[in-house]
């Protein structure tokens, strides 16, 4: 059989990293990293060959499946053909749309559905016809804070400074882990190189984070922080900057105001008042500060950890104030905007807050999203807009969300679930009718979600690997054949639908490099990518603000302000708080499947420090029961000198023994759910995202 090289971009993660694939027929020889990647220059981490683990698992579903429930309440699954998958699924949604109203049917759409450019470009089709309340993602788990940020002080929900780690100086990284992670809302392959770079060239690498991380491993500086404290550490660095008259906002003046009455309003919020409560000392936060202001180039920089906590929106609107104040924002060496071929920043709508709010609970909304903690009371709360049915879509929300016990739950108490996913997991078991998607392999690939939070603007298109094979239908295909059907029962016309590669040509050739000849078809004659440059400079003219200004005093934040006090003026509660991990092969629930990624000692411990095992006659390896409010789970603990005191850490993703799962190894390597432990009413109150780090916990021997 005669060997064939492929080009491909990894969309497991952020990293988007290029990679050269061989074939022989319908076998995978070989994938290796894409030396001519202009982005990622050959970098890969173990998750790359998986690419193959996926495509050959016999778990994996290649047709629809129906769900047969016996007489014994005893569930098998029936193969059915694709017209009655769809017909069913198309009447029951319009049934209970047409029964209940729209806001009785829900959507949830999961962290790969931002990886896979079909299903964005795609699932209009579909949700058009259900412009429903009820839809939920990933994102209020995790980047909602972000997006609130970027809406607030730069006009469009996606518009992210994306740090420039290759030309800057001083780094300050706050509950980032690229290391395991490979970076998020910063797209940043080979993040180990470039940190060494940082390094090597005289550059400082500051981590706060409350475990000794592999990414603080390679740091300059590392400190531990209580977790949830954050805010006070920013608003201390912040206030010191404002206060000694070290900010310097540069060429941002022009077009920046508010600094003044943020400088005012955060006044009470001293080193000392952040060194009481964060653990780090107030001459260390000043020095930062100082350290930030005279850095010739620095940037401040924070994900999951500072996001996915009691304050992440404050803690993201803090940590752009600090990059306005020290002139680091749209500055090379400190956080830049991309400039992506296509233009999804430009292409979709700015986003909006608070419009309308969850039924049950009265969360807001953020861009048409409620946040995914008020989802299981949504279902199991009776009245009018209760809801009834559910599409998921590359998600696993039982495993991903706070109080993931009580959601399972509450999605075995749906009239209709379908789930437009490859797998039988821990979420789509609940469903009545699942959807497989081809194989990643077998579509064609282009990011259209991560460019915008590249290093560098770089395009690359690539062609599936694959022929699909016969009758499967790819994400946006079932998106479309839904639209369709759903129409029609509706008594409207079917729309046209083309495939996703013309929507990226023409958002391609009439993107920013239309100048330049940027098509398809020039793409496809690059198949490593193409390199579109370093990130420049483009403020105010980037920004989306009405008046090209961007207003520091945002009224939400502030007034959160108060929140922060309250909860700081009482004295700490004396329970230990638990954090997440990353491990780099894993990602998130979906990837333990794999032999290659799950062998070796079980991942799924819970760090935590000796001083706190002594007082609880807990021992390496002893089996203890962790609980919180919501629940409780048993797992072994693992001693750790890296975990601070106070703090224990658990990986979420685990948890795959429940009943009724068809993921033969990833049940061989069940673990436990870290989200069984997580809290549904915990939340960050000012975005409604989750609090997923900080969560106040006891553990005990079991
Ligand atoms: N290998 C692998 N890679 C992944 C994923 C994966 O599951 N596995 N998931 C992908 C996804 S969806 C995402 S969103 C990204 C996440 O990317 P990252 O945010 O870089 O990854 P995390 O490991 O979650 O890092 C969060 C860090 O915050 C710390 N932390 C916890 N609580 C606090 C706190 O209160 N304050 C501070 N300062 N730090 C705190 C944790 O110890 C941890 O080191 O990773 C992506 N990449
Ligand atoms: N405690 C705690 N919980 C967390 C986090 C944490 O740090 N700590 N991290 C949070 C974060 S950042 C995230 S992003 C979420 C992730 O939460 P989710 O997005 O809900 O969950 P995933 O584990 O990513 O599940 C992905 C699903 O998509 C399916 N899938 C994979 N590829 C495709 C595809 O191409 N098409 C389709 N249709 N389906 C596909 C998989 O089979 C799987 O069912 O978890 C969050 N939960
Ligand atoms: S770092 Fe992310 S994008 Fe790169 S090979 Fe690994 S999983 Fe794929
Ligand atoms: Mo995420």
């Amino acid at each position: 059989m005669s060997r064939r090289r492929h080009y491909r971009a990894c969309h497991l993660c952020e990293a988007i990293c290029g990679l050269v694939i061989e074939t022989s027929g319908d076998d995978i020889v070989s994938i290796k990293g894409d030396p001519d990647d202009p982005l990622s220059r050959g970098h890969i981490c173990p998750k790359a060959v998986a690419l193959r683990d996926i495509h050959e698992d016999p778990d994996r579903l290649r047709r629809p499946v129906k769900k047969q429930v016996d007489a014994d309440g005893r569930v098998s699954w029936q193969e059915i053909g694709w017209e009655e998958a769809l017909d069913t699924t198309a009447r029951r949604l319009v049934e209970i749309r047409e029964r209940d109203g729209v806001h009785a049917v829900g959507v949830y759409l999961g962290n790969p559905s931002v990886h896979n450019y079909g299903m964005l470009t795609h699932q209009g089709a579909l949700f058009r016809h259900f412009r429903t309340n009820n839809r939920y993602s990933a994102t209020s788990v995790d980047q909602l804070p972000h997006h609130l940020a970027a809406y607030w002080l730069f006009g469009h929900k996606s518009l992210f400074p994306i740090p420039d780690i290759d030309r800057c100086d001083y780094f300050l990284m706050l509950g980032a882990n690229p290391i395991a992670s490979n970076g998020s809302i910063w797209t940043v392959p080979d993040v180990k190189k470039r940190i060494k770079a940082l390094t090597a060239r005289g550059g400082k690498l500051v981590v706060i984070d409350p475990r000794h991380t592999e990414t603080a491993e390679l740091a300059s500086e590392h400190h531990f922080i209580t977790p949830g404290s954050d805010a006070l550490f920013l608003l201390a660095v912040l206030n010191t900057l404002l206060a000694e008259d070290l900010a310097r906002p540069r060429h941002l003046a022009a077009f920046v105001t508010g600094l003044e009455e943020v400088a005012r309003d955060i006044r009470q919020f001293t080193p000392e008042f952040a060194a009481g409560h964060t653990g780090i000392s107030a001459a260390d936060i000043r020095r930062i500060a100082r350290e930030l202001a005279v850095a010739e180039a620095a940037v401040c920089y924070g994900r999951m950890g500072v996001s996915v906590q009691a304050y992440g929106a404050l803690n993201q609107w803090l940590i752009q104030l600090i990059n306005i104040a020290t002139g680091n924002l749209d500055r090379p060496g400190g956080s830049l905007f991309t400039l992506p071929a296509v233009d999804q920043v430009r292409n979709t709508g700015p986003g909006g807050f608070g419009r309308h709010r969850s039924r049950v609970r009265e969360l807001p909304e953020f861009d048409r999203e409620l946040p995914v903690a008020a989802l299981a009371e949504e279902i199991t709360t009776p009245g009018e807009g209760q809801l009834r049915a559910l599409f998921t879509g590359a998600g696993n929300p039982v495993l991903s969300t706070p109080n993931g016990r009580q959601l399972d739950e509450a999605l075995a108490q749906l009239e209709f679930m379908v789930s437009l996913d490859p797998y039988i997991n821990e979420t789509t078991r609940h469903a009545d009718i699942i959807l497989p998607p081809t194989s990643p392999l077998e579509h064609d690939h282009y990011d259209i979600a991560f460019h915008i939070n590249a290093v560098r603007n770089t395009a690359r298109y690539n062609e599936p690997v694959f022929e699909p094979p016969a009758g499967a239908l790819h994400d946006w295909q079932i998106f479309t054949e839904l639209g369709n059907r759903v129409a029609a029962l509706l008594g409207q016309e079917p729309q046209p639908a083309s495939p996703p590669h013309a929507m990226i040509d023409m958002g391609l050739q009439h993107g920013p490099y239309q100048e330049q000849g940027l098509s398809l078809a020039m793409l496809r004659d690059n198949p490593s990518g193409v390199d579109l440059g370093p990130l420049q400079p483009q403020l105010p003219q980037r920004l989306f603000t009405h008046d090209k200004m961007i207003r520091c005093n945002s009224p939400e934040p502030l007034a959160d302000l108060q929140r922060l006090q309250q909860a700081f003026q009482r004295p700490p509660g004396g329970l230990l708080k638990l954090i997440g991990r990353r491990h780099v092969r894993d990602n998130n629930s979906w990837m333990h499947n794999y032999r290659r990624l799950v062998k070796g000692r079980s991942r799924c411990t819970l760090l935590m420090h000796p001083d706190d095992m002594l007082h609880r006659d807990i021992e390496d390896g002893t089996l203890v029961t962790l609980s919180s409010r919501a629940g409780s789970v048993q797992v072994p603990v693992e001693a750790s000198e890296a975990i601070m005191p106070g703090v224990v850490s658990l990986p979420h993703g685990y948890g795959h023994g429940r009943p009724g799962v068809r993921m033969a190894i990833a049940s061989d390597h069940a673990g436990v759910s870290c989200n069984d432990v997580t809290d549904e009413l915990a939340l960050d109150e000012l975005s409604g995202n989750a609090l997923l780090n900080g969560v106040p916990v006891t553990v005990v021997a079991s």
